[in-house]
């Protein structure tokens, strides 16, 4: 995509070249029209409307953090998974789930924020991440549930966005969504393993599932008559279905995956309607997601607090990074 790099309009300029400078940004606006008409990306050197950086912003960098909130309720099993085996491979996801938020800071930068200031905003309690996280892991049976149910909300509402309109965005999902595949079947043969053995073990991950569900499907985002966002990312590209549209759908995949795992969804009214050709569920609490949103779920607290603490724990790291750089740079000069 071929476009000028005009952001912004010198107030100085004389009328003349005010008004080829208007010009310029109007041609600039007509080729990101184009751009979305064309369904083609928009890549980040390319000019494009302020409203839709700070959408895109907004939206990465949230998701950016929940990644990096996410590694806790999980990091806090890895001490005591049941086996090796399953030590490991929860090392693994959890490694990935870092990996998925340094993408994703990478992704944001790029539309002009620092990771500093990204982080700075996270840890004082001023930037959102996923209500998801501020439920607590209470069994091993847990981390079948979330791997599941929450991993599996995260593919179905990520690889739409692998086709987002932004570039590093984009190409950054393709990735999460392959690892997100195996986060998922990880969780789901927790739950099958211990659905097949002891009925405590049976009851355990009936009552995981019981647990994640209802907050698994909130992931997706409020009702779409209460998501002030979605229709301009929709026109813009950067969704491609609405909040409801990706729950109900969720919704069909898992009540047949359930079927396999031989346990059940705590939701008596699961339907297909035929007419409107979607899943339908019972109502959600939307009140209980308002409140974690607001900050008073049952673990925004700790997470944040947890967050700070790995932060400060961390400086040292930092400092000597920025001490090798230097060093490095002076030796170079
Ligand atoms: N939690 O107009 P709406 C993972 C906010 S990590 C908190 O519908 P939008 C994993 C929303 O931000 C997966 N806030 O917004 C990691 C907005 O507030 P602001 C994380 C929510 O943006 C580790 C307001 O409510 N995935 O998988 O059009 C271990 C109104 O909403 C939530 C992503 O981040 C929520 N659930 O749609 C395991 C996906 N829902 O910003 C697993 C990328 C809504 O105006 N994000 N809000 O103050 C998205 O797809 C969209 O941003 C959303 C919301 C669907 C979440």
């Amino acid at each position: 995509m071929a476009m000028q790099n005009v952001q912004s309009v010198p107030a100085e300029l004389s009328p003349e070249a005010l008004e080829s400078a208007a010009q310029l940004v109007a041609e600039a606006q007509a080729d990101f029209d184009r751009v979305m008409a064309e369904d083609s990306r928009v890549e980040p050197r390319d000019w494009m409307p302020e409203a839709y950086r700070k959408t895109l912003l907004r939206q990465i960098s949230q998701h950016a953090h929940s990644e990096i909130i996410g590694m806790q309720p999980e990091a806090n099993w890895i001490s005591r998974a049941p086996s090796l085996k399953r030590k490991a491979i929860l090392m693994a996801k959890v490694q990935d789930e870092a990996g998925h938020g340094l993408y994703l800071y990478s992704a944001a930068e790029t539309l002009g924020q620092t990771r500093d200031k990204m982080m700075a905003d996270l840890i004082a309690g001023k930037a959102r991440y996923s209500s998801i996280f501020n439920y607590p892991a209470l069994t091993w049976a847990d981390m079948g549930a979330i791997g599941w149910l929450v991993d599996g909300a995260a593919i179905c509402n990520q690889v739409p966005l692998c086709r987002a309109s932004y570039g590093p965005y984009g190409r950054a999902m393709v990735r999460v969504c392959k690892e997100e595949s195996f986060h998922q079947r990880q969780g789901f043969e927790i739950l099958l393993e211990l659905a097949n053995g002891t009925p405590e073990q049976k009851a355990m991950a009936q009552d995981a599932v019981d647990r994640w569900y209802a907050p698994s499907l909130m992931m997706f985002g409020p009702p779409d008559d209460d998501s002030p966002n979605s229709k301009q990312s929709m026109a813009w590209n950067i969704k491609r279905f609405s909040n409801d549209e990706l729950r109900s759908r969720f919704v069909g995949m898992m009540v047949e995956q359930v079927k396999v795992l031989g346990l059940t969804l705590p939701d008596d009214q699961i339907r297909f309607n035929e007419d409107a050709k979607k899943w339908e569920h019972s109502p959600l609490d939307w009140n209980e997601f308002q409140e974690v949103l607001a900050g008073r779920g049952p673990c925004n607290a700790q997470r944040l607090e947890r967050r700070r603490q790995a932060h400060d724990d961390g400086a040292w790291v930092r400092e000597a990074a920025s001490a090798y750089a230097a060093k490095q740079k002076e030796q170079a000069a």
